[in-house]
């Protein structure tokens, strides 16, 4: 039986990420593949709620004990992120641990440091970055109450971002429409799709 593919989407606040991630399942649903939609942080187990406390400022931490809450939210997704893509079901993920460095370490944290609570992690097939000037997003409005969304923090990210960037991510300039990024997304993702179909699991992130 042929494996689901991990697909990734990353980058700053108000890219579109959420809307593409969304699109991209329904579209692979409609050609007839079973796709799911996983978002990171994830929210609703015990460590998400902790960090979604922290994201509303409900609650304070340091740094470093927020950064491994949000890797520990994603090692403990891990076995069912496997089972998933064994089973032979496309992952559409909506942030992973590309965010969890470049929010880190855009706060000061060492890169390095923030890179190992990932270290062997399951690995992405396809990481697109949504990328656009971070004026230009905060235009876009939904700029809310919560941590981190502020332009000169959100600069910094997307500096980040760009040094952290692997040479097989997709690029993809986030200011152009909704349909043509999202009609971008589907060609790389049924192409990704067919690549890995007899492909191991690839584990080791970094
Ligand atoms: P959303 O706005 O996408 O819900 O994210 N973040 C996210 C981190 O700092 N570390 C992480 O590992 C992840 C996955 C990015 C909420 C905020 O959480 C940040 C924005
Ligand atoms: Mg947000």
């Amino acid at each position: 039986m042929s494996r689901g593919a991990f697909i990734l989407l990353e980058g700053c606040d108000r890219t579109g990420k959420s809307t593409q991630a969304q699109m991209l399942v329904d579209r692979l649903t409609q050609l007839g593949h079973r796709a799911i939609l996983w978002k990171f942080p994830d929210r609703t187990t015990g460590i998400g709620h902790m960090i979604n406390g922290y994201l509303a400022k409900h609650q304070d931490l340091n740094d470093q004990a927020i950064h491994l809450l949000f890797s520990a939210n994603r090692w403990e997704a891990v076995e069912q992120l496997a089972n998933h893509l064994r089973s032979g079901t496309h992952l559409v993920v909506d942030r992973y641990a590309y965010s969890g460095v470049a929010f880190s370490a855009a706060k000061g944290l060492d890169l390095e440091w923030c890179k190992q609570p990932d270290v062997g992690l399951l690995k992405p097939d396809l990481t697109f970055f949504l990328d656009m000037p971070i004026q230009a997003s905060m235009q876009r409005g939904g700029f809310g109450e919560e941590r981190y969304e502020k332009e000169e923090l959100q600069t910094r990210v997307r500096d980040l971002f760009l040094k952290l960037r692997e040479p097989d991510w997709k690029v993809v300039d986030a200011t152009e429409t909704i349909d043509q990024i999202h009609e971008k997304l589907t060609k790389a993702a049924q192409e990704t799709i067919q690549t890995v179909a007899s492909r191991e699991l690839q584990y080791g992130l970094w």
